[in-house]
Order: structure tokens, then sequence, then C-alpha cells
């Protein structure tokens, strides 16, 4: 088993670990999937990067890597236990994005790796990208647009729409991005309550001790907590049906977090309102029966995804990949 480390101690700061011998791990780079492409062609200029994704011979690969000591990956995607026990030297896994669910963090923890996320960069976007797609899914501008692109305005107006007003919004998970959304709710001048592990003192928002007494206090609910086995399901087909034939479900989350079979059947059935989705299950595949429905509001996983906030997100991946290999603290450790 390999040593654990410092945190933040990078090649500059431990033991030589290479030889004449040996290929120099300094500077050289894993890539584990595609990442945004301004972010791709710094590391491949400041690095030698090595591109798993684009592998055709995998077991080649990996003997071209074995002394690679960073891997680049994304928050969505982040590395299987399985390819980090095939990098022996790896010491740093860096993502691009927040969520860390898809990093098998005991494996990296029992194996002395660190790994960084970009937190806070991206959480007013991620908030702003929230409200977008709860006006939208409410106010149905999707399908309005459609009904004027298609001509169907010169045959008859628009129907009416659900609205914001009067709505109560529960947002589970009052994190960074949750605090980020109900800030923004209340702007709107809707009333906000949540859900979490625990209270967070001081918010003054209303918290309820599980996602059905949120549910059931609200008609609108907006996923907004981390991923990963802890909140797998949370929002069940219970929590949804609480919500009502008018309510309203909103993920900025991940897709594992909601019920998909079940959000599936009670839009179908009328037993809840409507829906926003951002994420889901198996990205990028979203079901068909989804995809048909006429009451839900379906976006790529986009809620980072603006040139500005993504650049950003870029900068702090490379800035904690670059104080790993200067030996520095790294700058957002998980
Ligand atoms: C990104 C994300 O879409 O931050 C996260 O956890 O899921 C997103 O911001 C993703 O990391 C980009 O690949």
């Amino acid at each position: 088993m390999r040593q654990a480390r410092e945190a933040g101690s990078g090649p500059a700061a431990g033991p030589a670990r290479t030889s004449a011998s040996e290929p120099s791990s300094a500077r050289q780079v894993v890539l584990v999937v595609p990442v945004h492409p301004p972010t791709d062609a710094l590391l491949r200029s400041t690095y030698q990067t090595h591109a798993w994704f684009a592998a055709s011979d995998k077991e080649a690969f990996l003997r071209e890597v074995v002394h690679c000591e960073v891997a680049v990956t994304s928050g969505s995607s982040g590395i299987r236990a399985a390819l980090m026990e095939r990098l022996p030297a790896l010491r740093l896994v860096a993502c691009f994005g927040v969520g860390v669910d898809g990093v098998d963090l005991d494996y990296a923890r029992a194996h002395g790796i660190q790994v960084t996320n970009t937190p806070e960069v991206l959480t007013e976007e991620v908030a702003d990208f929230a409200l977008a797609l709860l006006l939208s899914t409410l106010r149905q501008v999707p399908q309005a647009d459609r009904h004027v692109r298609e001509g169907h305005w010169l045959e008859a107006a628009f129907p009416l729409t659900g609205s914001l007003r009067d709505r109560r919004v529960g947002i589970v998970g009052m994190g960074r991005i949750g605090q980020a959304i109900a800030r923004r709710c209340s702007a709107f001048g809707v009333p906000v309550a949540y859900h979490g592990p625990a209270p967070k003192p001081g918010l003054g928002f209303a918290y309820f001790d599980s996602p059905l007494a949120l549910a059931q206090a609200c008609d609108v609910l907006i996923a907004a907590c981390r991923g990963g086995a802890q909140t797998a399901g949370l929002v069940s087909r219970e929590v949804m049906k609480a919500l009502g034939p008018q309510g309203c479900l909103i993920n900025v989350s991940r897709g594992s977090v909601v019920d998909q079979n079940a959000l599936v059947e009670l839009l179908n059935d009328g037993s809840l309102g409507c829906a926003g989705l951002d994420v889901f299950d198996d990205e990028p595949r979203v079901p068909a029966p989804l995809v048909a429905c006429p009451r839900v509001v379906l976006t790529p996983h986009m809620a980072s995804g603006s040139h500005t906030t993504r650049a950003a997100m870029g900068r702090l991946t490379l800035d904690n990949v670059a104080a790993y290999m200067a030996g520095r603290p790294l700058l957002t450790p998980v």
C-alpha cells in the first residue's frame, strides 16, 4: 500500500521519486475524462498529459503512466477505485467541479491520494440556473417558445401557465448552492424552508428534519444537495407525491438524488405537476417518457456551464495541480 503524505505535499516537497532509469513523474497528468476545452488546452500546454478516455490500448496506457502522480477529472464523472488501483503513483485527483461523488473518497483517503474540487466559483451560476429552470418550468418558457416558432400563435393564444406567486419553496441541501438559491427565492418574494443533515443556525429559514416533512409543507422542491450514497433516492416517490398535482420538482444536484422511475410515473399519472431537470440517472441518456412529457423542462447538466464560470473552475483546477506540483498547500482540498 502506498504511504499517505501530508496535505499539499507535492513532488517538490517529498523525497525524490525518480531515478535516471525511471521516466520522470513530475509535470505529467492523466486526463480521465474530457473537461472544458480551454482548461484541457492549458493542461496540455503546461504538462505532459495522457488522455485515459482516448486510449485505445488501456494496458499500454497504464504502463506508460505508471509514475504519474496527478489525475484530472470532472465533477460528474470522478474516478473509479478500479482506475485508481491501476495508478500506483497517484497522489492527487483534481476535480473540475464541486461534486466529488464520482470519486471513491474512502479509497483515496486510505491510499494517501488527495482530492481537490472547485467550490465557490460556481455557486452563484448554479443558483442563477436553478431559478431559470424554476421559472422556465412553472411559466413553460420553452413550450411557449416552441408555440411561437412553430406558428401556433397565429392559430391560438398560448394557454395560461402556473406561477411562482403564492408558492412555498423547499430546498433539499442548504450548502453554499442551496443558500444562494434561498437568497434568490427571498428576492422573488417567496417563502423558503429547507432540509439537510442538520439545521443551520442563523439562516432564518424553517428547517424540516426529513424531505417528506419538507415536501408536505411546500409545493416547489429544489434539490441542491451533494450526490453520492448518503443522498441517493432522497427525493422518493412519497416525497414527490406529497408535492402534489400542482407541485414542481427542480433538480440541479445529481440524478441519483431523485427516484427517476417514480418521477416519470407520477408526472404521467398527474400526481406531480411539473419538473425542471438539469441532471439525470444515466447521463447523457434521458428516458423517452421524460422527453415525451409536456410538463417537463430538460437541460443537459449545464447549471455551471457558462464561459465565465467554467473558466473560473478551470483556473482553480489548474491552480490546485500547480500547487501540488510545486509542493505548496492545495487551494481547495476536499
Ligand atoms: C459540471 C458539476 O457540470 O460541479 C459539479 O459537480 O456537476 C458541474 O458543475 C461538471 O463538473 C462539468 O463536467
